[in-house]
């Protein structure tokens, strides 16, 4: 039996907030490896017992102290995680990688290293999947694994011949050796549900603000959008999709064992107000579909409401879905099965630009999903970005009249931070922009910084972004 820790490396932390939801993609590392009889846990670097948020206006403004962090790497933060995992007497050790905290999976992974040499050490997820090369620039890993990670991490800590599993990257005299990506896990129903309890340094009484109803039922998106990692992560042609049986399953299990409708928790990190620095829901707990689109096959999507009302859950919840995959049947389905937000990317006003971003998806497609939504009465936050290449002060004013025109109730307000594996990333790397020589941690997208455009006007920026004010008082679901 193999002691693992899964860690979730400190990211909001570092932007003067925290995050305090279990992340799933570790989660079912760790189930899996509880099932095949290791002593698996989850390590959330980014919690604090807090249940206030910082907003997006702050986390933008935070920008200039998060560079600080990388800058000093005896700075406490890094002390304080390592101190954790050593603490926990690992065998393995595995961390889920996006773009932006790969240089702290750096600073975290050579730090512990020092403390306990034998450990192995292996990163997975998005950024690990993305880039072939990432043992390349984190010395102190031995192993990367690249897509879904439970049967390779498995056999990894089993004692099976790296060079011969399925999508693990491993070390070897002649340099890196990358067994492409591990195969897809078709019969996904199979998979055990995520972990949610064992969770290493907090108390029991913290616990209780870990917001555990993250669910999962599909792996995969089928769209292209240029900006988005999604395609090349899991593969636009290898979508998998839970049976409804399934999804249900699982959401009785949540139920059954962790919801607790006194819980005040705050899942606002996207969030921003007026008036306030700080923002604080307090709501019953909230299954979160965090399917890239939820409601892609309609019939599907169908059954699973439909059966939500029928077995009468009662679980309030939100998903992200895409305009172009509602209808009017579904938006009064989702309002009846106790849907309380659907976020939705629109990105961008300018048809223009959602030609060049490869949306496949229409502006009046878009208005026409927002009105049936409105019209069911289940609210959505709008997602926009700002700052894509090319993107000219006229194209972010048709976002700005078109932002105000779907009257949405969240607007969730971005700057493109374009990233590593991306179609868009390796176009621009052609056109050349220098973003290979960009440190990792500026891949997010609250730094304020017009990465790949040079024509935005100042006012016009800061207009959009003033866009914050139209989420005035309405303190509901973001
Ligand atoms: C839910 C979600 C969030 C949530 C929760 C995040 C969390 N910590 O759990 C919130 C809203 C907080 C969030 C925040 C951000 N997110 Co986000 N998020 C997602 C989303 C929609 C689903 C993630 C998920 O749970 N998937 C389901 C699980 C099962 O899949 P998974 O995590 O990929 O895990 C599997 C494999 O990757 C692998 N694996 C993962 N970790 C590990 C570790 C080991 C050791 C091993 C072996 C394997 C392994 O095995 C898992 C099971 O098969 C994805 C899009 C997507 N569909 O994946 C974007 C996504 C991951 N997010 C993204 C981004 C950019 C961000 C932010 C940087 C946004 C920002 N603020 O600017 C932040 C960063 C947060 C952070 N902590 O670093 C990008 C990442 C792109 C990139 N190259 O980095 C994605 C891919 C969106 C996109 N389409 O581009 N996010
Ligand atoms: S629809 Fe959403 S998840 Fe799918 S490729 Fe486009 S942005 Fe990514």
């Amino acid at each position: 039996m193999a002691r693992v820790l899964l860690v979730n490396p400190p990211f909001y932390r570092l932007l003067g907030s925290h995050y305090n939801a279990n992340s799933l993609g570790i989660a079912y590392i760790a189930a899996m490896l509880k099932r095949r009889g290791h002593d698996a846990w989850l390590y959330n670097a980014d919690f604090l017992n807090r249940q206030v948020y910082a907003n997006l206006k702050t986390l933008f403004e935070q920008f200039v102290d998060y560079r600080e962090f990388f800058k000093n790497e005896d700075h406490p933060i890094w002390e304080e995680t390592v101190g954790q995992i050593h603490a926990f007497e690992p065998e393995w050790v595995g961390y889920t990688s996006y773009t932006a905290n790969v240089s702290a999976i750096d600073i975290i992974s050579r730090k512990l290293r020092q403390r306990i040499p034998a450990v192995k050490q292996v990163v997975g997820g998005v950024h690990a999947t993305l880039d072939p090369n990432v043992l390349n620039y984190l010395p102190a890993l031995d192993y990367a694994i690249r897509r879904e990670g439970e049967e390779a991490m498995a056999a990894l800590v089993e004692g099976v011949n790296p060079e011969t599993i399925s999508g693990v990257v491993c070390r070897t005299r002649l340099g890196l050796r990358s067994n492409g990506d591990a195969e897809v896990i078709k019969q996904i129903d199979q998979l055990p549900f995520p972990e949610r309890d064992k969770l290493w340094a907090i108390s029991q009484a913290e616990k209780k603000t870990v917001d555990v109803s993250y669910i999962c039922s599909i792996r995969g998106c089928p769209y292209r959008c240029n900006y988005c990692a999604s395609p090349f992560h899991w593969k636009r042609d290898k979508t998998q999709y839970r049976s409804p049986e399934s999804v249900i399953a699982e959401m009785k299990h949540v139920r059954d064992n962790y919801w607790d409708v006194d819980k005040a928790y705050d899942y606002s990190a996207s969030a921003n107000t007026r008036s306030k620095q700080e923002l604080l829901i307090r709501d019953n707990t909230i299954v979160y579909f965090v399917d890239d689109v939820f409601t892609v096959k309609k019939a599907r999507v169908k059954a699973i409401l439909r059966s939500i009302i029928e077995e009468d859950l009662r679980m309030p919840w939100k998903c992200e879905a895409r305009t172009d995959h509602l209808d009017e049947e579904i938006c009064r389905l989702m309002k009846e099965a106790g849907c309380v937000r659907v976020k939705l990317g629109f990105e961008s006003g300018s048809d223009r630009i959602l030609r060049q971003i490869q949306k496949d998806e229409t502006k009046e497609e878009m208005r026409c999903g927002a009105r049936m939504l409105r019209a069911a009465g289940v609210p959505f936050t709008a997602y926009f970005m700002a700052g894509f290449p090319g993107e000219t002060d006229e194209d972010l004013r048709q976002t700005i009249d078109f932002a105000k025109e779907i009257e949405a109730d969240y607007y969730s307000l971005s700057i493109l931070a374009p990233y590593y594996g991306t179609k868009m990333y390796h176009d621009l790397v052609e056109q050349g922009y220098e973003l290979d020589k960009k440190p990792w941690e500026y891949f997010f997208h609250q730094t304020g910084e017009l990465m790949v455009n040079k024509s935005l006007s100042r006012g016009v920026l800061e207009e959009y972004l003033a866009l914050n004010e139209m989420n005035g008082e309405k303190l509901g679901y973001v």
